[in-house]
């Protein structure tokens, strides 16, 4: 499939990792979803230390957000990012609430999807500082298709608290 394809779509994906090599962990998923057939990883976010959002007790996160060129239904390509989860394992954890990668599809395109097994926008990302803080570094005048407003305007729209969200420098 050729990359100006108009049957294409720009779907937007977040990054989470709270387990392990953290960042690493990040890389490597990014990686292996620019080899899903029918995508490629197009742009990405700065990567961030974010406070874990609506669980107790567990590590800080290392949180980014890519954009990928698709040529695929979102069902495969949530396939694909659950097959990438499933390969890189929560082997060594025994509580699986932690988890070395979480792939989550927060748009596609501008579709709006509400299925069993997939709900697209991520029904929570506009209430999420770690998804919208690199939402808003990437695509600040992107417009979430249900709730009609830009990233830059959902992030000022919601409160900080508990949310802390830091850009990691790399050393
Ligand atoms: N599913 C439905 N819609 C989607 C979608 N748009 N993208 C289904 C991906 N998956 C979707 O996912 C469970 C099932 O959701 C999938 O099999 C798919 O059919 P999962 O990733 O195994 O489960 P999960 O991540 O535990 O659940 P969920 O609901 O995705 O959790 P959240 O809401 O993503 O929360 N705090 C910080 N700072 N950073 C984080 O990254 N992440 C979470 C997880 C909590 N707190 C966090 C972070
Ligand atoms: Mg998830």
């Amino acid at each position: 499939m050729k990359v100006n394809d108009p049957n294409m779509k720009t779907a937007y994906i977040a990054v989470g990792s709270n387990l392990g090599d953290k960042l690493n962990n990040c890389f490597k998923a990014i990686g292996l979803a620019d080899k899903i057939s029918g995508c490629s990883v197009e742009k990405k976010s700065g990567f961030y230390r974010t406070e874990p959002v609506g669980v107790e007790d567990q590590d800080w996160y290392v949180n980014a957000v890519i954009s990928m060129r698709t040529g695929i239904q979102a069902r495969d390509l949530l396939k694909g990012l659950l097959a990438i989860e499933a390969g890189m394992g929560r082997i060594r954890d025994k509580k699986w609430e932690s988890r070395p990668i979480d792939l989550d599809i927060l748009l596609f395109g501008q579709d709006v999807i509400n299925e069993k097994d997939l709900t697209i926008p991520h029904p929570r990302m506009h209430l999420r500082r770690f998804v919208l803080v690199p939402m808003a570094e990437l695509v600040p005048d992107l417009i979430h298709p249900v709730l009609n407003e830009t990233m830059a305007e959902l992030l000022d729209g919601i409160s900080g608290e508990g949310q802390m969200v830091i850009p990691l420098v790399e050393v």
